[in-house]
């Protein structure tokens, strides 16, 4: 079928105005880093999941390859077209309900046009969590939180998107609709389909909707701000903020003083403590089930074995939810505080607690030695042994001329470390078609030959998100080249 019959097929389907064509679809073709910059044929905007499936069957009857894509806020480039003007981009935004809220199943099922912020709303205005939490939650959707199954801010206590997931509705590349919505914690009636959906980046169906956990909102959050002396030390107040606070524990975020000075830089506006002082800061928050003065004494006892022993310099405590807002604030403004600072070469990379320490130390040594200069933004979620070790341009470079000439070599040695200390070189953010190469060499060629078979049998033709996450026609013998 040409390109000019399934628009008008897809206009049938819709509605005229929910397929774009023209004028400036930058926000679904440019991704959030400003990297790569697409061109769609059309953009649709489905209201249910009847017209999403009507969609994928004549997109898939016309041999159209799709780009299901959320609020596009993804890391690594997954979410937009190509540059072909051959792909259509499918926008969920639309689909943005919440079907029903469970108290007592203590579950939400929403659509997966969603935005994060507002899924919180409801739950919090129903007395209930939803724990998952990223700077982006004003923008992003449930959808494309379990698309790339993310992480953010609470994975230390609750896990990733996945462990919050109870099941799934989504369209098959074939346009067939599976209805996973149980909402069921137990259910060992064969493969976990849900979990191959989860994580899939757009590359095996799209996601309409999903059955969320919930959990009660604790009585009392208490958030302090920690000076540490050193990384070392940052990894020793987790293990003491593990034994005293148990499952109170709900953040532990790390951040190297160059992060914070950016965001001293760019939002002057904002108090940034102690980053003229010491190497290392931590956000730590504790949930409380019990009552404020419970959980302030907590963590005021932490704080205190935490200074006695060495690992701590200095904190500060919040003393109401504004002061509290005002650190998570600091810490959630880092990326957008080095986005302003010029693009950047990004490694969302997961390594054993224990060991990263060492890997910084190593790593650092090493870019000084093959990169004079360069600007380390090292930070993130170190309670799940997953740092952002990002690299800025040395001062008045160029940046967008270094990354085109440096990020392949950066990335050979920070990347070779990752290997040498047994770690992932994407922890949440996926693979996108940023780090598709990098998988090829990174993963084991069985891995990778499992992973192409799953993608063949679900989507034979290769219509959904190609060459996204896996690279088209390659087999394990392409890790061997790399
Ligand atoms: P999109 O960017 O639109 O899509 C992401 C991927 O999911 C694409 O491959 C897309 O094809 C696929 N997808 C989208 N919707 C669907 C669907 N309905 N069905 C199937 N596939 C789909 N990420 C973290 O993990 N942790 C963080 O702490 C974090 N912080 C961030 C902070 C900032 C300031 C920004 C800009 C981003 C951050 N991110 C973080 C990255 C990003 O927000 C997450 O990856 C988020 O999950 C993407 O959601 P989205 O709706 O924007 O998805
Ligand atoms: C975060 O933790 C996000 O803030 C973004 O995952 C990380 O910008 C980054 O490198
Ligand atoms: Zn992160």
């Amino acid at each position: 079928m040409p390109h000019k019959e399934l628009v008008h097929t897809l206009r049938g389907l819709v509605g005229a105005s929910q397929v774009l064509c023209e004028g400036d679809l930058s926000a679904y073709e440019l991704d959030w880093r400003g990297r790569e910059r697409g061109k769609a044929l059309a953009v649709i905007r489905p209201g249910s999941t009847a017209e999403v499936a009507a969609v994928v069957k004549a997109c898939a009857a016309a041999g159209v390859s799709m780009v299901p894509q959320g609020g596009n806020t993804g890391m690594v480039v997954g979410s937009t077209p190509d540059a072909s003007g051959e792909q259509v981009v499918i926008s969920l935004g639309r689909m943005n309900a919440v079907r029903t809220l469970d108290a007592d199943n203590l579950t939400i099922t929403v659509e997966a046009g969603c935005v994060l912020q507002n899924l919180h709303t409801v739950c919090d205005a129903a007395g209930l969590l939803f724990p998952l939490s990223l700077a982006s939650q004003g923008s992003c959707t449930i959808g494309g939180n379990l698309g790339t199954n993310a992480g953010g801010t609470q994975v230390v206590r609750f896990g990733n998107t996945r462990d919050l997931c109870l099941g799934l509705e989504v369209v098959t590349p074939q346009g067939a609709i599976w209805d996973g919505l149980t909402g069921l914690r137990k259910d060992n009636t064969g493969y976990d389909l849900r979990h191959l959906f989860i994580g899939s980046e757009g590359t095996l169906g799209i996601i309409t909707a999903a059955v969320m956990k919930l959990y009660p909102a604790p009585r009392a959050k208490m958030t302090a701000l920690v000076a540490l002396p050193s990384l070392q030390a940052a990894v020793a107040l987790l293990g003491l903020a593990h034994a005293h606070l148990g499952a109170g524990l709900t953040g532990f975020e790390v951040m190297g003083q160059f992060a914070l000075s950016l965001v001293h830089k760019h939002f002057p506006q904002q108090r940034v403590p102690f980053f003229q002082t010491v190497p290392y800061c931590v956000v730590l928050e504790h949930s409380d089930t019990e009552s404020e003065a419970h959980a302030r004494n907590q963590l005021e006892t932490l704080l205190e074995a935490a200074v006695a022993k060495g690992c701590a310099v200095d904190a500060v405590v919040a003393e109401n939810i504004a002061q509290a807002r005002a650190l998570w604030h600091i810490r959630e403004s880092i990326p957008l505080a080095q986005a302003k600072e010029g693009l950047n070469i990004k490694h969302d990379i997961s390594i054993a607690v224990s060991r990263i320490p060492d890997f910084v130390a190593q790593a650092e040594v090493a870019l000084a030695h093959s990169h004079p200069g360069i600007r380390l933004v090292n930070y993130g979620h170190l309670g799940d042994g997953n740092l952002h070790f990002n690299v800025q341009a040395p001062e008045g470079a160029d940046a967008q001329a270094f990354l085109r000439d440096e990020e392949g070599p950066i990335n050979a040695v920070v990347y070779a470390l990752v290997d040498a200390f047994n770690g992932s070189i994407s922890a949440e953010h996926g693979i996108g078609s940023l780090k598709r190469e990098k998988l090829v060499a990174h993963k084991s060629p069985v891995a990778l030959d499992m992973m192409r078979a799953i993608k063949a049998a679900l989507d034979p033709h290769n219509l959904m998100n190609p060459g996204r996450m896996l690279k088209p026609g390659g087999t394990h013998s392409d890790s061997a080249t790399h």
